[in-house]
């Protein structure tokens, strides 16, 4: 007899709501929206519960304010936390959301030993090493979602700087999900030609920099939160890649152990993404600059992470 497939989504807010949307048209299983303000999981279900034989789609919904409610999750998606608001740095997030991390990750651990977990709250970096920390899950089957966002990011100002479809862009942001991040333009293709046929290095340069800010962006044009769509497609494209096996190469936040000259740290890198979890971390070559910015970026992450361990000692 098959089983259903079953996706708990902790957090139930902005970015949680539009995944539960996302993961009912793909029908990639069962949803169960968590979150601890009460009411909020459980109308956000109703509400697409009601949309089911519009869509359609044979995902069951339902919402909780209960973690009993992971049981048996073949996938847990973490939002959990809270947002920033203009002027803010993702930093600036890191105790709160690293208490309810703590709080979710055992929660985790006690309901859902078997799942893989991908974790969106941010400080990213910081919270997807908690995590794994706190769960003691294997680290394949513990990854953050940030550099599919940053890169399709990258690629989305590229492919409209050029005029040219979004679907023809790849791109590749790696380093830490901060303004550090590092958009790796020699790797960056438009329809399989290398964009500096097509964009000059100035142009590149202040892509690069507008895409290690565009969260903020967005933060300060909506005023009252974070950037909720592209994460939530973002977070879904990876949850798609585990549960059908689709071995994706794209960029996650993974717990290196070696590569790139770093151990016992998440990164942003590049990896293959299938039924295993994370499955390979690729160590693409990088030239001097690249590993230069590469390494600015992971000191800020080794900040992050230090912080964490310090917690994690109390
Ligand atoms: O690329 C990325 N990784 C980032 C991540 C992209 C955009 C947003 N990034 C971060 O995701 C953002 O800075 C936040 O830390 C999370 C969630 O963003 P979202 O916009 O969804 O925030 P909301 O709308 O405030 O939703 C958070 C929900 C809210 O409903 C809270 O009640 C709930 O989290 N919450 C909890 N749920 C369960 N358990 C606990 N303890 C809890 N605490 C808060």
């Amino acid at each position: 007899m098959a089983r259903r497939t079953k996706i708990s989504l902790v957090g139930a807010g902005q970015i949680g709501g539009t995944m539960a949307l996302l993961a009912a048209q793909k029908q990639l299983g069962d949803v169960v929206l968590i979150d601890v303000s009460e009411g909020v999981p459980q109308g956000k279900a109703l509400d697409l519960l009601h949309g089911g034989p519009i869509i359609p789609t044979s995902s069951a919904l339902s919402g909780s304010n209960d973690y009993a409610d992971l049981k048996d999750s073949d996938v847990v998606i973490v939002t959990a936390g809270l947002p920033r608001k203009p002027g803010m740095s993702r930093d600036d997030l890191l105790d709160v959301n690293f208490g309810i991390i703590k709080t979710v990750g055992e929660a985790i651990k006690k309901n859902a030993p078997n799942a893989f977990v991908l974790v969106v709250t941010n400080p990213l970096d910081a919270m997807v090493y908690a995590m794994q920390k706190v769960t003691g899950f294997p680290t394949h089957r513990v990854v953050g979602m940030a550099g599919v966002l940053d890169s399709g990011r990258f690629a989305a100002l590229v492919a409209e700087a050029i005029g040219v479809s979004a679907e023809d862009v790849q791109a590749l942001v790696m380093g830490g999900h901060g303004d550090t991040m590092v958009p790796l333009i020699r790797y960056c293709s438009v329809g399989g030609i290398p964009v500096t046929h097509f964009l000059s290095q100035d142009k590149l340069d202040a892509i690069s920099k507008r895409t290690a800010n565009a969260g903020g962006e967005v933060v300060a044009l909506l005023k009252t939160g974070s950037a909720f769509y592209s994460p939530a497609l973002s977070a879904i494209h990876m949850a798609e890649a585990y549960l059908k096996d689709k071995k994706r190469v794209i960029t996650a936040a993974a717990m290196l152990n070696g590569e790139f000259g770093y151990k016992g740290v998440y990164a942003g890198v590049p990896v293959i993404l299938g039924g295993n979890g994370l499955e390979k971390v690729i160590e693409v070559e990088l030239d001097a600059g690249e590993k230069k910015a590469f390494d600015a970026s992971m000191e800020a992450v080794k900040s992050l992470v230090a912080y964490i361990d310090k917690k994690l000692a109390e």
